[in-house]
């Protein structure tokens, strides 16, 4: 029998050990399904406060209940550590770190630097690595093969096998999870793509596989690009409406009756998130290095970034039509998160917004029903205000960033002096009133 076939069998049996490097919204969904499905599994992170949570079946993922951890980690089938060196005795390893910027711009690789290193000193015969953290194409080969293999005669799709197999998680939603979003998996090798894929498959109820890891890394970045082309694309909709006097909502929900061969994206403040206004960043970089510049997503980019600046400017034009300057007006934010019905502040345009208000005199408040506080650009802290319609009452101006359901619109309406609406969360209501502006 060969190390493919005799892991294959151990995967198919699930006598395979498996870790999962980087307990995050990916890595310990990851971790509790392959528990679940019978899989004796050990999460590896370096934040002991994870690592103790998760063994005392404590969830600090919204996604995964304590209840549905506690069950996994009393039955031995899940258990964590920080220690690295508990891999050396496990056959099928997830990596599951993180994958930001720098501040230049460019991906900053040290967290997949890191668990590869690391992996490299246990890697043995019969080990399949699977990398879900999004990242550029060329990354699973060019980068993450040779470390492996450094100093070793080890050879890829004979004695380990190694592939790519993009993370699907959305944080939050219910109608799509870990287990039942089909996932795409491409191997340095055929065999690596088959091992890898056998893997997957005794868990995950679709897998995907395609010839190649840089098929597997193209499609994830396609997928986000694809999103966050989009929504430049309305967002410079929404400029191109105003100087038209034309209602850019009015214009999108005209066009989504068209049940096919449209989807629907709405203009914002900006882009938010961990994924969509990173994500194509990272293939832009990696074009850049074969001499091609990747027009459509730099203009996207552009146009995306600068939403947060096009919307200070919406509201000081308003409040001038009101006689009243942006210098010491009482502006309150209504959503912080750069999403409705989360807590998530990463990239979140509300940052960019509050910080360019304080720049030019305002007095910022905020409230967000799901974040108690923030820090700010300027590294102040704000609290959400405690009374909402108070502040509502006491504003100059109402600024909608994150339309969260739990806001009753009709209510802030009627108690607030003006709002600009960058959402349409007033929607009709919005449109009819003298004192709503929409972006
Ligand atoms: N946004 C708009 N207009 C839109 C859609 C989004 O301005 O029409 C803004 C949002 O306000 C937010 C940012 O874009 O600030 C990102 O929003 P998102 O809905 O894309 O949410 P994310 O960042 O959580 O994206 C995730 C992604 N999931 C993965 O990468 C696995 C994305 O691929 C999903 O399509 C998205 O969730 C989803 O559909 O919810």
């Amino acid at each position: 029998m060969t190390v493919k076939e005799s892991l294959i069998e151990r995967l198919e049996k699930k006598e395979a050990r498996i870790a999962v490097l980087g307990l995050g919204y990916v890595g310990l969904p990851l971790a509790v399904v392959f528990s679940e499905a019978g899989f004796e599994v050990i999460g590896v992170d370096p934040d002991g406060r994870k690592v103790d949570a998760l063994n005392q079946g404590a969830s600090y993922i919204q996604d995964i209940s304590s209840e549905q951890l506690a069950k996994s980690v009393q039955s031995g089938h899940l258990k964590a550590t920080t220690d690295f060196s508990t891999i050396r005795d496990v056959d099928a390893v997830s990596i599951c770190v993180p994958t930001p910027l720098r501040k230049t711009g460019d991906p900053d690789m040290s967290f997949i630097l890191t668990a590869t290193e690391e992996l490299a000193k246990y890697i043995h015969p019969g080990m399949v690595i699977v990398l879900e953290s999004t990242t550029y194409p060329g990354t699973t080969r060019e980068v993450m093969l040779p470390a492996l293999t450094a100093g070793s005669n080890l050879e890829v799709g004979e004695d380990f096998f190694l592939a790519f197999s993009p993370e699907r998680v959305d944080p939050g939603r219910e109608d799509w999870t870990t287990v039942n979003t089909p996932k795409v998996i491409g191997g340095i090798t055929e065999a690596c793509s088959q091992v890898a894929s056998t893997w997957y498959s005794q868990a995950l109820q679709t897998v995907h596989s395609v010839s190649s890891a840089e098929t597997a890394e193209m499609s994830k970045l396609l997928e986000n690009t694809f999103r966050m082309i989009n929504i430049g694309l309305v967002n410079e909709l929404s400029i191109m409406c105003d100087r038209l006097g034309v209602d850019v909502w009015e214009v999108i929900d005209a066009a989504a009756t068209k049940p096919f061969g449209f989807m629907k994206f709405t203009p914002g403040p900006g882009l938010g998130g961990h994924c969509i206004p990173i994500d194509p960043l990272y293939l832009s970089w990696k074009m850049k290095t074969v001499n091609y510049t990747a027009r459509f997503i730099e203009l996207a980019s552009e146009i995306n970034t600068n939403m947060p600046r096009l919307v200070v400017s919406r509201v000081q034009d308003a409040m001038n039509e009101r006689g009243k300057a942006l210098n010491g007006c009482k502006c309150l934010i209504l959503g912080v998160a750069y999403k409705p019905e989360i807590d998530d502040l990463r990239e979140s345009p509300a940052l960019d917004v509050i910080g360019l208000l304080k720049q030019k005199g305002a007095e910022v408040t905020y409230h967000d029903p799901y974040v108690p506080q923030v820090k700010t650009q300027d590294g102040e802290q704000m609290f959400s205000v405690p009374d909402l319609m108070e502040a509502v009452r006491a504003a100059d101006c109402v600024i909608i960033i994150t339309d969260h359901k739990k806001y009753d619109y009709q209510a802030i309406l009627s108690a607030a002096a003006f709002i600009f609406d960058s959402r349409n969360a007033l929607g009709y209501l919005g449109k009819q009133s003298p004192k709503v502006v929409r972006l």
